[in-house]
């Protein structure tokens, strides 16, 4: 016999899970007391922090990342962070404190109903009915955070179930590769080998499959043009491939228009497809072959047209290289992207290639600049494995977090954050536990005092220019990274962003860097090309 808290430590250890994301309270201290050698507690100063850093570390690793937060205090603050790791498929097993069971039934002080309240953004969410089944359900909420499609689970438990006796738990082995069906891999291979134009749309499951190099090779054998998924919250091809055609833009007929001129398009793990504004058209273009395969059943269901085969995508990729023909075209390079001018104010086109220029070719960037967004996408060229993340659900307070995780992660690459002067205020803290874990995070704060996504939407559906709560004066993020600890400047005139970045890449700590940019007002989210907007004027 041991104690549940040392059976949990056991098998948190054998599924190598030795870092704690947390935010402590009292209901949490029996189980943090004594922590073993060989585990660290990495705290955050706000919950969304904790739980956002674990997802950096987990996207980072590959592998499922341990959160513990504070009963519902902290669930309810970590909630959005939740929802990222939900719908951006990432594996966390998060866990809080509950008050003592013995005097639940009486709602005392932090009485936690938090494995209700999260249950529509976990894949599974419980209180075990007994202590001794704490170890084993933290062991299966484990495997089923790994299960394509990953994601978090949660489980709460009393404070008083640490010292309960409990029979050791072994960890098991739980396979995760899903062969998708033969069959229907042939009736893809058919369709290709028939098609006159065919797209290739990689999508952020291509990482998560380990299928980078099988997707690449795919589409060098086809010298098919291949796309991004709309918002793309991961790079899963190599920018400045010859192939690569940028990103789809995030509404339906848009959308459909850029491929309008395939008769063939295969999604390879990514949903079909991720819109934001409504604009009404098809999926995709009638007669146009539309064939997707995803590691997520969910996605394969809500697909809006086309046959979806649910499965490995790194699988599927090998079978189809194996079994396709070859194809032979000559293609005109891709003209460069204009070189932008010093301009003052900076422009963020200026920015991003400055920052492309002074960067390492390894670098990992966690983006949140939601207006700029596009300029990042045009002058940034990175083409390694796990170069960029950005948030799945457009909920803000995912980048600044997540580049501490993924600095963790990556000890021999450098993570660049180019954060919004706004994003950064709704998980500020993450700077400060950037500075006590020395995570060498490059911050790049982008000032133009405003939201300027909100005003290039509102502009986009002619909602009127008489809408409160765009502006935001007065933030002076130097002072605030400078009072948790870390050595911040500002940027003003061009000529001294590339010294400013350089510096900041030779330091060996985190740095913030604010840029105070031209304003950009009409773009959002990639939407900047898109056309018929719905009008809510
Ligand atoms: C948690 C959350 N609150 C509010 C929003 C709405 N929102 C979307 S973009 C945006 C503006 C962000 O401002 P900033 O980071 O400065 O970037 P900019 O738009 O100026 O590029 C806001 C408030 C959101 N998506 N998520």
């Amino acid at each position: 016999m041991t104690t549940v808290r040392e059976a949990t430590y056991q098998v948190l250890h054998d599924l190598g899970m030795h870092k704690i994301f947390g935010n402590p309270g009292s209901s949490e201290l029996p189980f943090l007391k004594d922590m073993p050698p060989g585990f660290e507690y990495i705290l955050a100063l706000h919950e969304r922090v904790a739980a956002g850093m674990a997802i950096g570390y987990a996207l980072g690793k590959g592998e499922a990342a341990f959160v513990n937060l504070h009963s519902i205090a902290s669930a309810g603050n970590g909630l959005s962070a939740l929802i990222d790791a939900y719908q951006g498929q990432v594996p966390l097993v998060v866990t809080t404190g509950q008050q003592d069971r013995r005097q639940i039934l009486a709602e005392p002080f932090l009485v936690s109903r938090a494995a209700e309240v999260v249950k529509p953004y976990v894949k599974w969410s419980l209180e075990p009915l007994r202590p001794e089944d704490v170890p084993s359900a933290i062991a299966r909420g484990y495997h089923l955070a790994m299960q394509p499609p990953r994601g978090p689970v949660f489980i709460s438990v009393p404070m008083d179930d640490w010292n309960k006796p409990c029979q050791p738990v072994i960890a098991r082995k739980v396979t995760q590769t899903v062969l998708p069906d033969p069959a229907s891999l042939d009736e893809v291979v058919r369709a290709i080998d028939a098609s006159r134009k065919l797209a290739l749309i990689t999508g952020a499951q291509i990482e998560q499959d380990g299928a980078w190099n099988d997707v690449i090779a795919l589409a060098e054998r086809l010298n098919a043009d291949v796309f991004a998924e709309p918002i793309a919250s991961r790079w899963a091809f190599p920018r400045s491939h010859r192939l690569f055609r940028g990103g789809l833009l995030p509404a339906q007929r848009p959308l459909s228009d850029q491929l309008a001129g395939y008769d063939t398009v295969v999604v390879l793990g990514a949903p079909v497809f991720l819109y934001y504004a409504f604009v009404p058209g098809d999926p995709i273009k009638p007669g146009t072959k539309l064939f997707q395969i995803t590691n997520s059943p969910l996605d394969a269901t809500a697909a809006l047209a086309g046959t979806s085969i649910v499965g490995n995508v790194a699988v599927a990729a090998r079978y189809l290289v194996s079994r396709v023909k070859p194809v032979e075209r000559s293609l005109a390079p891709c003209p460069p992207q204009p070189e932008p001018g010093a301009e003052y104010p900076i422009t963020t086109a200026y920015l991003f290639h400055t920052l492309n220029k002074v960067m390492p070719r390894d670098a990992v960037i966690s983006e949140e600049c939601p207006s700029s967004k596009g300029d990042l996408d045009r002058y940034v060229k990175l083409d390694c494995p796990g170069s960029f993340y950005s948030v799945r659900t457009g909920i803000l307070g995912f980048g600044l977090p997540a580049a501490v995780g993924l600095q963790m992660a990556h000890e021999k690459r450098r993570v660049v954050c180019p954060v919004g002067d706004g994003s950064a205020q709704y998980s500020i803290q993450a700077l400060w536990s950037a500075v006590q874990y020395r995570a060498p995070v490059v911050f790049i704060v982008i000032r133009n005092g405003d939201y300027s996504a909100l005003r290039g939407f509102r502009d986009f559906t002619n909602v009127g220019k008489n809408v409160p709560g765009i502006d935001i004066p007065g933030i002076d993020a130097v002072k605030i990274a400078q009072g948790y600890g870390m050595e911040a400047r500002e940027v003003d005139r061009p000529e001294d962003l590339e010294p400013a970045l350089r510096e900041a890449f030779a330091a060996n700590a985190p740095r913030l860097i604010s840029v105070n940019v031209q304003r950009g007002g009409q773009k959002t989210m990639g939407m900047d090309q898109s056309v018929n907007p719905p009008n809510y004027g």
